[in-house]
């Protein structure tokens, strides 16, 4: 009986490296344990023993069919590894490069913003940056612009609703919390934070109730500029704007400065430039940013000495930049996401 058992076990073990698919498998099983298999031929044996001899033949029956059972259910996990393998397809080879993987690419915005950053740093200017949730303090107060002042009108700022107030401001009592319309807050968090001399920019989203057209947008991106040391001058502002000018917009790229007003600069200006490389705006004087020197009342309202201390401040509008280099027309463009705007621009 034992040899009986081998050469059924030797036979399927010799069959079993021939076996590639479920249904060798299953014909294989058939002839070892099927009706008519050969494991179940000598099981037949059985009946026919004595009562003394069953044991002895039950036990070598028993490790028989474990290692039949064995057998086959490592044939059946190399049957599956191969029917998964299959499904699968070819090897990929991971390091090959893609043949169309459409590449992505930084917004023109995020663009626009890293070039005009990098040439701040040039002149030694550092990135710094403030909440978009500002207090009425930080955002208007300290900039010198009075309670009447229209900007801080509710028809043109976002207030938060009045449950919602900060203590974060050095005035007494609770801040009334607003969307920042501009980012010369951040002037006041650096000078209240940081000893001069300091130069900073800083980009962010500021947040008006302007009516949303061509030019104009709710949710739009500056990037404020302030240079506080002992004896900064408009030469100083004048330099370092045209600097910013001619690396952005080229060398051909004129500068000039404007009379205007802003509570928080004295004197304050409308920088425009004119350029003969602007497509159809070639030629013509067009506004690009509000700038002036730092007002000594906030420099007072940020605990520096206006007699130590002065200082250049300068604001740009970042979509007006990014209009203006691209030719773009419409700065609704900028937010609709539309993949033929933005690839023509990749
Ligand atoms: C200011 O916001 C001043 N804080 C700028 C400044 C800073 C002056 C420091 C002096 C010293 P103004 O409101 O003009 O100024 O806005 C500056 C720029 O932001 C504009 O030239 C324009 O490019 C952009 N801007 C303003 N409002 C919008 C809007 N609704 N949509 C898109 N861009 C806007």
């Amino acid at each position: 009986m034992q040899d009986q058992l081998d050469r059924a076990l030797s036979e399927a073990e010799a069959a079993a490296g021939a076996v590639r698919t479920r249904a060798e498998l299953e014909a294989l099983k058939a002839r070892l344990v099927g009706p008519n298999g050969s494991l179940t031929a000598v099981t037949k044996v059985m009946g026919t023993l004595s009562k003394e001899e069953r044991p002895a033949a039950g036990k070598l029956l028993n490790a028989a069919k474990a290692r039949a059972e064995a057998l086959l259910a490592g044939l059946l996990s190399k049957v599956e590894e191969a029917e998964l393998a299959a499904a699968l397809g070819p090897e990929v080879d991971p390091t090959l490069p893609s043949p169309d993987a459409p590449a992505g690419v930084l917004h023109p915005l995020t663009r626009t913003r890293e070039r005009v950053l990098a040439t701040f740093r040039k002149l030694g200017f550092v990135v710094a940056e403030g909440p978009e949730v500002e207090t009425e303090w930080h955002c208007f107060d300290a900039l010198n612009t009075p309670a009447d002042h229209p900007a801080r009108d509710m028809q043109d700022t976002l207030y938060l609703p009045a449950s919602f107030r900060s203590a974060d401001a050095p005035r007494k009592g609770e801040e009334a919390l607003l969307l920042r319309t501009h980012t010369s807050s951040v002037q006041v968090r650096t000078m209240l934070g940081r000893k001069p001399p300091l130069r900073i920019v800083a980009p962010g989203r500021c947040f008006r109730r302007d009516a949303v057209d061509a030019t104009h947008s709710a949710n739009f991106h500056q990037v404020e500029g302030l240079w506080v040391d002992r004896s900064v001058t408009l030469a100083d502002l004048r330099g370092v704007l045209d600097f910013f000018v001619k690396e952005t917009f080229g060398p051909d790229a004129e500068t000039r400065l404007r009379p205007s007003f802003f509570p928080f600069t004295e004197p304050s200006f409308e920088m425009d430039i004119r350029s003969p490389d602007l497509g159809r705006l070639s030629g013509r004087w067009l506004e690009i940013l509000g700038c002036g020197l730092v007002d000594p009342k906030v420099l007072e309202a940020c605990g520096l000495d206006p007699a130590e201390w002065s200082g250049l401040a300068f604001g740009l509008g970042l979509e007006r930049i990014a209009m203006l280099q691209h030719g773009i027309d419409d700065i609704r463009h900028f937010y609709a996401n539309d993949l033929r705007f933005l690839r023509q621009l990749a």
